[in-house]
């Protein structure tokens, strides 16, 4: 059938619909009626929940399924042709096994749903970074997600015309109605029938059995992630975990900075960050993607893919991240909060009160002494990148910035500066590689180890690490002298007694400061074993009550920690066998001669 202009569109649409058996096909043209259409009829289903529309416009809360909370790790695939294309870090089934299996769950389905079709853009629709792709899903609530976290609707089908190329995301919740079957408030399939697949090759993804944020938002993770990276790598660009800020001096000079870190090491705070050092300012463009390719000048330029933020909404405070709670007065979708009974949302650690009764998000009744937390430690909030208060003026620029300085960094209670530069491009290639973060108590198996998660990229990275590294090292080579300089920043390192020993939040922006003053080539760092670190008196600390020795210790070189830091990735390094980068092995090699 004719359901758009793309004969290969139609042609995908209808083979899914004939498979999958739904009651009704609807076509999203993105407008703001059909985004209300989607939220009146979740309301009316009882799955929605309008907030009080004088205190949060326009806002809507749902409540998702217990087993459905979060992305699922070990229920996503990457089916590349061959194991060894996978790599050692992803989970791999043959494609030909996977597709059999996937193909006889999405029989029938989407019986009794409306199967929406979602046109998408990653990226500014005409940029020559975008990318476009079409979403299949029976769950009204990934349209209105979708219509906030990307270009989306009638706009893009305009772009695809007749024959343009798409990737094709199938996504259903895996749960068929049977005639007059009510439906449950949130619909999905139990945990050993949930499958986020990737087929890289084939730039396809299937996605079956859960609703929730990465597993069924496809063009998130899944697309700008796992099969860009794979596209990335084919066409010479990069595809990251990524936030992209702008920071600006007193003097009006602005740097572009990327910067990856594991979860809970705070991106989105960084990304929106008010900086404490007067004259300074930052501008958010993106708290979570970067694709970056090399301009026509020969450096690397940078555009977030999203259109907003799918952020984590408890520790979200004032003092932690005032922009995102103003991102989030209105227009916004809350997944898993605490309902209060003035018809607003609470979360743990939001740094106001919590509301003497509410309904948490189980649906139960909620007192703040009843022994459980309200809202569950993933509950998100989707909101329009366009409302942030520092959103940058760039953000939707098609051609990107000019990134100066790329940042690694995770959660490392010892050893790890506050501050290292990278001596060269392969050194920083090191430093991504083998970046790590402590486990918390909030991780499952023991507390305080190292998980090594190289350049935030663990699970997103659609094919084997190793070739991922060598793609890295490509890049730097085409770069040159233009390259962006690399730091690794560690916020969390703690003294003897366990406490933090840098302030982090605001406080950031004179690490940032330095950075920036690094890009113009000051001469205000020394050049040690592990790195470039910052002369004393190099930052900004003033007003800080640092102790005496704070500083001293927080740039320090801990040779003995390295040393067992060297041996920690080394022992990582053996995961990828030949397929590891010689440059690696080599720098790892000169980190040990150099450390004695
Ligand atoms: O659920 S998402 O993958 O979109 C968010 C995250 O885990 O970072
Ligand atoms: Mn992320």
């Amino acid at each position: 059938m004719a359901h758009t202009a793309n004969a290969k569109l139609n042609a995908w649409i209808d083979d899914v619909a004939k498979l999958t058996k739904p009651a009704a096909i609807v076509v999203c043209d993105g407008s703001q009626a059909e985004y209300d259409r989607m939220q009146k009829l979740l309301v009316d289903a009882g799955i929605g929940i309008p907030l009080d529309q004088k205190k949060r416009p326009g806002c809507v809360l749902f409540r998702s399924d217990p087993s459905d909370v979060a992305r699922v790790e070990d229920r996503t695939y990457i089916a590349s042709k061959t194991k060894d294309e996978a790599g050692p870090t992803n989970n791999w089934i043959d494609p030909a096994e996977l597709k059999k299996t996937m193909t006889g769950l999405y029989a029938g389905c989407m019986a009794g749903r409306t199967m929406y079709v979602i046109p998408f853009s990653m990226g500014p629709l005409g940029s020559p970074i975008s990318k476009i792709g079409v979403e299949l899903t029976d769950s009204p609530y990934v349209v209105m997600n979708m219509k906030i976290m990307t270009r989306m609707g009638a706009k893009v089908l305009e772009r695809l015309g007749a024959a343009g190329e798409f990737v094709p995301c199938l996504h259903t919740v895996g749960k068929p109605l049977a005639a007059g079957e009510k439906d449950t408030s949130w619909p999905c399939a139990p945990i050993e029938k949930k499958y986020i697949a990737h087929f890289p090759e084939e730039r396809t993804i299937w996605s079956y059995g859960s609703g929730y944020g990465g597993n069924a938002l496809l063009g998130k993770k899944c697309f700008a992630l796992r099969i860009a990276s794979v596209q990335a790598r084919d066409e010479g660009w990069l595809a990251e975990h990524m936030l992209i800020l702008a920071l600006t001096s007193p003097q009006g000079k602005t740097y572009h900075v990327a910067a990856a870190f594991p979860s809970a090491c705070g991106k989105t705070n960084l990304a929106m960050m008010q900086p404490s050092l007067p004259g300074w300012t930052v501008k958010t463009l993106g708290d979570d993607i970067a694709w970056m390719r090399i301009g026509k000048d020969g450096r690397l330029y940078a555009v977030n893919p999203e259109a907003g933020f799918f952020g984590v909404a408890p520790g979200t405070s004032a003092k932690s991240n005032p922009h995102a709670l103003s991102t989030c007065t209105k227009n916004t979708i809350f997944t898993n909060c605490v309902l209060t009974a003035d018809g607003d949302v609470w979360w743990e650690d939001m740094g106001v009160p919590p509301p003497a009764k509410g309904i948490d998000w189980e649906g139960k009744a909620w007192t703040p002494d009843c022994g459980r937390k309200g809202a569950h430690p993933n509950a998100r909030f989707t909101a329009p990148a366009s409302q942030c208060p520092v959103i940058d003026a760039r953000w939707e620029d098609p051609e990107g910035v000019p990134i100066d300085a790329f940042l690694f960094g995770g959660r490392r209670p010892s050893t790890i500066p506050l501050v290292n530069e990278a001596l060269s491009w392969e050194h920083g290639v090191f430093m991504g590689s083998s970046t790590g973060s402590e486990t918390t108590a909030a991780n499952i198996g023991a507390v305080g180890v190292i998980r090594r998660d190289p350049f935030a990229m663990l699970p997103f990275c659609g094919y084997n690490m190793g070739d991922y590294f060598a793609h890295w090292l490509k890049i730097g080579a085409k770069l040159g002298k233009k390259a962006p300089k690399v730091f690794f920043v560690n916020w969390f390192r703690k003294d003897g007694n366990g406490k933090f020993m840098w302030p982090g939040y605001g406080d950031n922006s004179r690490v940032l400061a330095y950075i920036a003053e690094r890009c113009e080539g000051k001469d205000i760092a020394t050049k040690t074993a592990i790195g470039w670190l910052p002369k004393p008196g190099a930052i900004d600390v003033s007003g800080l009550g640092l102790p005496a020795d704070g500083m001293a210790e927080l740039t320090k070189v801990d040779t003995a920690g390295w040393k067992a830091e060297v041996d920690g990735v080394a022992d990582f390094y053996k995961k990828f066998g030949n397929r590891l980068p010689k440059a690696l092995s080599a720098e790892l090699d000169a980190l040990k001669q150099r450390l004695g």
